[in-house]
């Protein structure tokens, strides 16, 4: 078994001098997790190398020299870069995803572009990933991919991490691709976010674009069970809790404090990015100075801005803004002997960055969204003799768990103000205690256990997935049930209609038999050695109207109601007047609950929401089962959930009920029951040991077989009896 992890980017840095190529492998946050799981585990990376390569044979050099490395390189052409990364991905995802919606810049064929590539991505991927494979798909440059692998590789154990934030519905919405990117997603087999306020988000577009519910973390598909959890990142702890130790951090760092002197420096690192939140940081700090000049010639801001995404417009405009603003603050506040911003505009080597991170009072770290910020724990963890204050946005995904971080909101410049304020002033006790409190925390939380705890819940799902599949119908198992039917001579075969024999409609009345179910029917009666049963929830006078001249037995209301041999029974008396209280409560639900409403049967009052908003029918079922868990105990009743209904029947029968009845009557030698809700699951208890069970779409652990799709229903029993 390995793991296949796919990412826009491999971790390698390729450097063209001269027409050739040095290849170095760049140690991020992701690799490093990585590294640290279980080593017995093969890993291999699919990614683009960073870099556009036009030559086909130099292409295949470098392919050669990077598997070497465990790594496939994906080529993207100028066009591809263009469209789907700085387009499609950068252009639209990312300043949705971080709540920037009036910056999406819709370019001619971003998405066909999106598509193209992530397509790419999956031929590029499949010759890799073996059977038993795990493969980990990550961030949102990527979002069709679990799909596409899983259409090849229909068993595959697929993950996918979205490493920024997912946005809410509202927001999301906006985006015409929605319904495939959420699809494109539920390929993965465990799709993880960093907080649960992303899961929150996620799974309520899943309910509003794909009409998807979700039971706690699962989302039960037709024929697959997806998970969705949060798994907070965090970094490689020892490594920068280690970094000062380092001699030529220490050197990096005697000298900056010389330069500095006795400042108090704050310091801030990111990418450029709108999203970092770095004008509002400069103006913050500017304020600072203005209302507090006693600080002035005391306190320096270094600001290390990592150059990035340059080709997209909005990131160099940005630039230009920064560059701006921070001339303006030094214009106004700069002494001969003090600049109160210190700005790089570069990227620094680990040594220089722990340096920075060593010397520094305090972070400053104020994005506007984050889906994690990997900084903040960063200059945590670097913390030694000296401690250090965090000052951190709300924003960011980091401050669920940095709760003894100074938390600002970032659009408030006083707050930033005050804060700067309230970690200068703070005392060496309480900097210490706090600083302890969240080391403990990261310390913990690391980018090893990020990893381990991923792929670990991924190999479970694995398994559980494993025994889903098992119980699905193949042909083998199709052959051993069509041997044990052919054999016998007495035969029970009880079957669900709605969800089973026919699929839902939004109106219950638009779902009558087609005629090849009909005719399929019609066959299986004519077999002298078979007794055909469809038992349903439905009314005897619609199972009659729709049945009534097949030579079949019919079972209406969970059982309260029986037709054999031609004649209707009554297992149950007709209830005439129902509770009001409880007729009550339905009625004030209806009301509030557009396109919903109520049936009235023989034996049951059934509220149908199929027609209604999915997560407001949700909200007003559980408020229904609430209001009405007292009445239907006092009269003896039953709530029973099914497929978009919530049913109140009397408890003394159930759809077991008849099969009983039946098999007390009479002895069959193949009792084979089939149907699709939680209501089955009674029939499939009341089958003799022997019986076959099988249970349509998702998982039943009651049942013993399971066909995944209702389509499928009818050409099993065709096959069956042929
Ligand atoms: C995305 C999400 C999420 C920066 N400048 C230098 C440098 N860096 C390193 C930092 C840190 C990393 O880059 C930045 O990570 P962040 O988490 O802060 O932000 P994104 O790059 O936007 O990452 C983010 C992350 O994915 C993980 O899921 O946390 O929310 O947006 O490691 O140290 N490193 C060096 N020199 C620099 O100049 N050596």
């Amino acid at each position: 078994m390995k793991l296949v992890i796919i990412a826009n980017r491999l971790p390698v840095k390729i450097e063209e001098k001269n027409n050739s190529y040095s290849i170095k492998r760049s140690e991020g946050g992701l690799a490093t997790g990585l590294s640290s799981l279980d080593t017995s585990i093969e890993k291999f990376w699919v990614g683009w190398p960073g870099i556009y390569v036009d030559d086909k044979s130099l292409q295949k050099r470098i392919t050669r020299r990077l598997h070497a490395m465990h790594f496939h390189p994906v080529f993207l052409s100028q066009e591809q870069i263009e469209k789907y990364y700085e387009g499609y991905s950068n252009s639209i995802l990312w300043p949705l995803c971080h709540y920037f919606f009036s910056y999406i810049e819709y370019g001619s064929c971003f998405w066909e572009a999106y598509k193209e590539v992530n397509t790419l991505f999956c031929e590029e991927s499949l010759p890799f990933i073996d059977e038993n494979d795990i493969v980990w798909i990550q961030d949102y440059q990527l979002m069709l991919l679990p799909k596409k692998i899983r259409d090849h590789k229909p068993q595959a154990n697929i993950g996918y991490f979205h490493h920024i934030p997912f946005p809410s519905f509202e927001l999301f919405r906006v985006l015409p691709e929605r319904k495939e990117l959420l699809e494109g997603l539920l390929g993965a087999d465990l799709i993880g976010l960093h907080t649960h306020d992303y899961m929150r988000h996620f799974i309520s577009s899943l309910y509003r674009v794909l009409d998807l519910n979700c039971d706690l973390d699962e989302i039960k598909l037709q024929d697959r069970t997806v998970h969705v959890d949060a798994f907070p990142m965090g970094i490689n702890y020892q490594k920068y809790h280690d970094a000062a130790l380092l001699p030529a951090v220490r050197k990096e760092s005697a000298e900056l404090k010389k330069k500095l002197g006795n400042q108090t420096i704050i310091l801030s690192v990111d990418r450029l990015d709108y999203s970092k939140g770095i004008l509002n940081r400069i103006k913050g700090f500017a304020q600072f100075l203005e209302n507090h000049p006693e600080y002035r010639e005391k306190v320096s801001l270094a600001m290390i801005v990592t150059p990035s995404r340059d080709n997209v417009e909005r990131y160099a405009d940005l630039k230009t803004r920064i560059d701006q603003t921070i001339g303006q603050v030094n214009g106004k506040y700069a002494t001969v002997g003090w600049t109160p911003i210190h700005y790089y505009y570069r990227s620094f080597d680990f040594e220089g960055l722990s340096a920075m991170y060593d010397v520094a009072d305090i972070a400053l770290v104020t994005p506007l969204r984050d889906g994690m910020n990997l900084v903040a724990k960063e200059y945590l963890a670097s913390k030694r003799e000296k401690p250090g204050v965090l000052i951190l946005s709300e924003m960011a995904g980091a401050a669920i768990e940095l709760t003894d971080a100074i938390i600002i909101n970032p659009m408030d410049a006083n707050e930033i103000e005050n804060a700067i304020l309230q970690a200068i002033t703070m005392s060496e006790h309480e900097k210490k205690e706090r600083l302890w409190r969240m080391q403990k925390t990261i310390s913990n939380q690391t980018v090893q256990k990020w990893a381990n705890d991923f792929v670990k819940e991924l190999s479970y799902i694995k398994k559980q997935n494993e025994e889903i599949y098992q119980k699905i119908i193949d042909k083998k198992q199709l052959a051993q049930i069509k041997r044990q039917y052919d054999r016998s001579s007495h035969r029970l075969l009880v079957l669900d209609y709605d969800g089973t024999l026919a699929p839902f409609y939004k109106k219950p009345e638009e779902a009558a038999p087609s005629p090849i179910l009909l005719s399929l029917l019609e066959k299986m009666a004519k077999d002298p050695a078979n007794h055909v049963v469809i038992n349903s929830g439905r009314s005897s006078e619609m199972l009659e109207k729709w049945f009534g001249d097949l030579p079949i037995d019919l079972s209406a209301e969970h059982s309260a109601l029986y037709k054999e041999n031609g004649e209707w029974h009554e297992n149950f008396k007709k209830i005439e007047q129902w509770d009001s209280e409880i007729l009550d409560i339905i009625q004030r639900t209806i009301e509030k609950t557009p396109n919903s409403w109520l049936e009235i049967k023989n034996t049951a009052l059934v509220w149908h929401y199929r027609k209604a908003d999915t997560w407001l029918a949700n909200l007003r079922e559980e408020q229904l089962v609430r209001a009405l868990i007292e009445p239907c105990t006092r009269l003896n009743l039953q709530i029973v959930p099914g497929n978009k209904i919530l049913e109140i029947k009397p408890s003394a029968f159930n759809k077991g009920t008849e099969i009983k009845r039946r098999m007390q009557k009479e002895k069959f030698d193949f009792v084979l029951v089939i149907g699709d809700d939680t209501t089955d699951e009674d029939m499939f208890r009341a089958i003799p040991s022997d019986g076959i069970s099988i249970k349509v779409g998702d998982f039943s652990p009651i049942a013993k077989y399971r066909i995944s799709l209702q389509s499928k229903v009818i050409p099993f029993l065709t096959k069956l009896i042929s």
